[in-house]
């Protein structure tokens, strides 16, 4: 992605918004233990308007009748930060790279803000936003507002991610590349661990082979904690202690996937520890495969998340009244949120920047969004039983599957992403025997 793109960004944010001043923070470093940090991750809605990955860096638009700037506040280029950790882009580096109107160094933010709050009407920013540079922002107008002979000041707070993360709803051909290459790695990476599996194997060998995968391809990092939950475990939905010893007889559902410049993928898939499914985890999978389908099937545009949440319940109802788990009719039985008991979580989520893209659910009406072009959600219906749970058929006990895809709303339907994963029995049987 250019540098333009970005900047069309910025332009369709100013666009959108009233008058006023609009600030946008970089994340924060954060400390693991004593001196060491956690590897750096931006801010998305950052990252979005700008492609800047360093820290402390703060993005400010200001927005008149007759003016629109983008301002970016960088940390200084230091020898003695580049001899430790590598150069930054500096001021002048950045006013280089990045086509903004200015350029400052962060060090001098604080005599810059006032003089930029001054005569504006509105503040725009993120309510998460709890850094210092926010708070000398708030600081600042507050003594604008109290300063003699100050007619214009800063009178309301408004969410400057309402119109990010919309934004962000529609990925552009460039952003769907890089979710198409993250789902790639993530593809070999899952054939990869169904080919390495067998009996005795520790959960985390199976995570290290796959995030061998990831990092001996350059992604460098996953887009979110591995759950590789061999057998009951997979009951445990956001299960990530990945330590057990693989089961004979036993399911493994991983979730696992990598991000690609700063995009997501999201992949489930459930394969037997052996190889080779039983009759009764067969009879399962079977069900939530079939689930699966037919929800991606009904992705088109204009259909609504929310009819395709309740069309997911009512399927995942009548599959576990189908294995007989559950008894009754589909309608009391919804009625009463009984399936939630064995299918407790949503049918999928938006994904892009972050694997839950923070994007909205609803219009501004606050009826449910209708599917457009260019949006991605994940599909991944499932369905737990847990060992313990003597109201279902023994046979059932333990099994855990969830099976789950990247799908692109298209023009005309959909696209499923990440298509070329083994999904059918068959065709994970043969990626197992491998
Ligand atoms: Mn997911």
């Amino acid at each position: 992605m250019n540098e333009t793109h970005y900047q069309a960004r910025r332009q369709k944010l100013l666009a959108s918004i009233e008058e006023g001043v609009a600030i946008l923070s970089s994340s924060p470093l954060k400390i693991r233990s004593n001196d060491t940090e956690y590897p750096y991750r931006q801010n998305s809605d950052f990252y979005y308007l700008t492609g800047f990955e360093e820290a402390n860096a703060l993005l400010v638009l200001v927005k008149t009748k007759e003016i629109e700037r983008s301002i970016l506040f960088v940390e200084p280029y230091s020898d003695e930060f580049a001899l430790w950790n590598g150069a930054r882009l500096g001021v002048e580096g950045a006013m280089k790279r990045f086509e903004v109107d200015e350029v400052h160094s962060i060090l001098e933010y604080p005599n810059h803000i006032k003089e930029i709050l001054r005569e504006h009407i509105a503040l725009y920013f993120d309510f998460h936003d709890d850094s210092n540079h926010l708070k000398l922002a708030q600081q600042s107008a507050k003594e604008l507002r109290e300063s003699r002979g100050v007619k214009r000041y800063i009178r309301s707070f408004h969410d400057v991610t309402h119109w990010t993360r919309s934004m962000r709803l529609i990925k552009s051909s460039e952003e769907i590349d890089k979710i198409r290459y993250a789902i790639s790695l993530t593809a070999l990476a899952h054939h990869e661990a169904m080919k390495q599996c067998q009996n005795g194997l520790r959960e985390f060998e199976l995570q290290a082979c796959m995030s061998y995968i990831f990092l001996s391809n350059g992604a460098m990092n996953e887009a979110y904690g591995a759950i590789v939950a061999g057998g009951n475990n997979a009951n445990t939905l956001h299960y990530i202690d990945n330590r057990d010893v693989l089961k004979e007889g036993d399911l493994v559902l991983i979730d696992a996937a990598c991000e690609w410049e700063l995009y997501a993928s999201d992949i489930t898939r459930t394969f037997p520890v052996n190889g080779k499914f039983t009759e009764a985890q067969r009879a399962v999978y079977e069900k939530v495969l079939d689930v699966q389908l037919r929800v991606i099937e009904a992705m088109k545009p204009d259909v609504k998340r929310d009819w395709l949440q309740s069309y997911s319940e009512e399927l995942l109802c009548q599959a576990l009244i189908d294995l007989g788990i559950l008894n009754g009719e589909v309608s009391t039985l919804l009625e009463a949120k009984a399936h939630k008991k064995y299918a407790p979580h949503g049918i999928g989520h938006w994904m892009g920047l972050d694997v839950h893209d923070p994007c909205p659910y609803v219009d501004e009406s606050g009826e449910s969004l209708a599917f457009m072009a260019g949006m991605v959600m994940t599909i991944e219906p499932g369905i737990y039983i847990k060992a313990e749970d003597e109201s279902v058929p023994l046979k059932y006990r333990g099994i855990g599957i969830r099976i789950e895809d990247d799908i692109l709303i298209t023009e005309s339907g959909c696209e499923n992403l990440s298509s070329m994963i083994a999904k059918t029995i068959e065709e994970i049987e043969e990626m197992c025997k491998s």
